[in-house]
């Protein structure tokens, strides 16, 4: 097929959609209470007072991540960061979490009146998915490995669809690495696997290997998901951040798809680092306005940053730049 010339996107466009905050990098290494390597890929939630907490990756000086709470008020600045560790990896009770616990997305779920913690573990059969369930952030009930090896990037929706649970995740298949949806009855039994959203081929900027970002978003046109997108490039990976719409009631149907990237490394916190050129999003926030978003993501595998956005922007965007999932064009 032909891809005709107005309907590229130009990157001018994309520019003023996601804003990076002033005051970032809002966390980093130097700000942890206790000896640390990095901070980064941080799920994110309001609590009941308004106040934001981020559940950070934080890699230790042997390379293995654990989680630890950061809160604060206005979800910029005076972060109030736990002294000690708030949730270690616990490999006797829980093997799968032999090489740590990564990347955790938040879902507060009304029903159960609980987060759900998505997280990955890491361990010799390669990462998983797991799930923790907590009130406070302060105890968890871990729910232990629901996606073997090798799968990660999952977040749980936060309500029932047609009675069931519906986790967002993305296993490594012979297929390649599309980002999958699947249901279960009591979050422990999974099933009824289908695909959501397919990597693209070749040259895309999402090209072979696509995964959630933060949880989708509920808007009233359906489920904005971000996602990031791999490419291989001859001096490593390139991680960037794309757009897409799926059916509120049938979330495997994908409505719209960004055909270019939304955002990507630029900035010199997303360019260095520990592993350059990423940014990685795992969690977002909604303003009283209804419409403004926080965009929590790590940069560089090293550092906690945040961008700002409108949803409506993001829709209008999706409007102009998006397509119908077309398998012609995914091939
Ligand atoms: C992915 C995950 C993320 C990480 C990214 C870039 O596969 O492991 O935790 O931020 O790679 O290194």
């Amino acid at each position: 097929m032909t891809l005709a010339i107005d309907s590229v996107d130009y990157i001018d466009s994309t520019d003023s959609l996601l804003r990076r905050h002033p005051a970032n990098p809002i966390l980093t290494s130097k700000d942890w209470p206790y000896r640390i390597n990095s901070v980064f890929n941080a799920g994110t939630t309001l609590l009941e007072d308004g106040s934001t907490l981020l559940l950070c990756r934080v890699e230790d000086r042997r390379g293995l991540s654990h989680l630890c709470a950061a809160r604060s008020v206005n979800g910029v600045d005076g972060w109030n960061i736990d002294p000690t560790p708030t949730l270690m990896p616990d490999p006797i009770r829980y093997p799968e979490e032999l090489w740590g616990i990564e990347d955790p997305r938040i879902t507060y779920v009304p029903e159960l009146q609980q987060y759900v913690v998505a997280y990955t573990s890491y361990s010799k059969g390669g990462p998983g998915v797991s799930l923790a369930l907590t009130k406070d952030f302060r105890t968890f009930e871990r729910y232990g490995v629901i996606m073997s090896a090798d799968d990660k990037d999952a977040a749980l929706l936060p309500y029932r669809i047609g009675g069931l649970w519906a986790l967002i995740h993305r296993p490594m298949t012979t297929l390649g690495a599309h980002i999958w949806i699947s249901y279960s009855p009591d979050l422990h039994h999974w099933g009824s696997h289908r695909v959501m959203m397919e990597a693209r081929k070749g040259a895309w900027w999402d090209a072979n290997k696509i995964g959630l970002c933060c949880p989708p978003i509920e808007t009233p046109r359906g489920w904005l998901m971000l996602y990031h997108g791999v490419r291989q490039t001859a001096s490593g990976s390139l991680y960037r951040v794309g757009l897409a719409l799926f059916d509120s009631k049938k979330p495997d149907v994908c409505l719209l798809r960004g055909d270019s990237w939304i955002f990507g490394p630029d900035a010199d916190y997303e360019r260095g680092g520990d592993v350059h050129d990423v940014v990685f999003p795992c969690g977002y926030t909604i303003h009283p306005d209804g419409d403004t978003i926080n965009i929590y993501y790590g940069a560089g595998d090293s550092c906690i940053a945040l961008a700002q956005a409108s949803l409506q922007s993001l829709l209008r965007w999706l409007d102009h730049n998006g397509r119908p999932s077309d398998p012609e064009l995914n091939s």
